[in-house]
């Protein structure tokens, strides 16, 4: 396979396409299974205690993608270290995701990853099924505060998951608190809040939050597309790196925010339903469309999509 590595925050990353921290939790063993089959991806966003999440259903696969509302599961940070611990694969990336419940456990957490042997951490101000909870992302103010403490504690680059904002004008001011606080890459974009309904039963298909949850894969492409040109375009001579994610499950997908401007995609809906197989076959797919268009490698292509004005 040709050459597809990239840069996240000016440091080497094996691959352009990784796994997204998804909506599902893992066990260790299969962490330690994706940690043997790729060599980049994200973890579970993780808090400082274990979650079990919401109540089932609460994630049901639709045409187009998913609709869940998983509720935070995850194996809490103690395991998280040990796993962590258990993976040997030399240069593998990985990028640890945290998502505490207030400013103080986001702290521990960073503090604990940035002492870790993970390569990124990415702050989670998005998870749309935090049910009674404010989305951190939405307050820019709350986040100011917030990211505040969660910068200088270590030399690991630092990033943000961010939501679907829709809004130029917000996307430039969430720009300017992103270079005041030194954060180093972006993560666009998470699920967006959605519904669904069972004709038959006339029931919502999932069960937390009186069916609504967060709507995942093909649905929400043009939006994370959209997103990522917008950040591409205001970022420019910040430094700032931008991963791509949104219904990625073939490597035209990855090519579209390659041409958008992004540095780098997380795979989640696809992972989610198909297993790891589905990475190595995104990652070929990817190589052979930059060789067919004759790119030596991702940065060539970078941002290069072509509007018809000019
Ligand atoms: O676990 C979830 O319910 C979840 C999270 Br933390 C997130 O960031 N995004 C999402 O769609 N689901």
């Amino acid at each position: 396979m040709n050459n597809i590595s990239t840069t996240i925050a000016r440091k080497f990353v094996p691959s352009f396409v990784g796994t997204a921290a998804g909506a599902s939790d893992m066990t260790q063993d299969e962490v330690i299974h994706l940690a043997d089959n790729i060599n980049f991806l994200t973890l579970k966003s993780t808090t400082l205690d274990s979650r079990a999440g919401n109540a089932e259903p609460r994630y049901k696969k639709l045409p187009h993608g998913t609709i869940q509302s998983m509720g935070l599961p995850n194996i809490g940070l103690g395991r998280t270290l040990d796993c962590i611990q258990r993976i040997t694969r030399p240069g593998l990336t990985i990028i640890a995701s945290i998502a505490g419940k207030s400013a103080f456990e986001n702290q521990e957490l960073m503090w604990a990853f940035q002492c870790s042997r993970v390569n990124f951490v990415e702050i989670n101000y998005s998870c749309p099924n935090r049910v009674g909870e404010k989305v951190i992302a939405f307050d820019l103010d709350q986040m100011d505060e917030g990211l505040g403490y969660l910068t200088n504690l270590g030399d690991k680059p630092v990033g943000i998951k961010l939501p679907y904002y829709g809004n130029i004008e917000i996307q430039k001011r969430l720009v300017e608190l992103l270079v005041k606080h030194n954060i180093s890459f972006i993560t666009c974009i998470n699920g967006i809040p959605g519904l669904d309904i069972d004709i038959e039963t006339g029931k919502t298909v999932i069960r937390p939050n009186k069916g609504k949850g967060a709507i995942s894969g093909k649905y929400i492409q043009p939006l994370a597309l959209l997103e990522v040109r917008n950040y591409y375009d205001i970022l420019k001579g910040t430094g700032i790196s931008i991963i791509g994610v949104g219904g990625i499950d073939s490597g035209a997908d990855a090519f579209k925010f390659l041409l958008a401007g992004a540095d780098a995609v997380q795979v989640g809906s696809a992972l989610q339903e198909q297993g790891v197989e589905c990475i190595n076959r995104i990652k070929t797919e990817f190589a052979d469309i930059l060789k067919r268009k004759n790119y030596k490698n991702v940065q060539e292509a970078k941002g290069k999509m072509l509007t018809w004005d000019n």
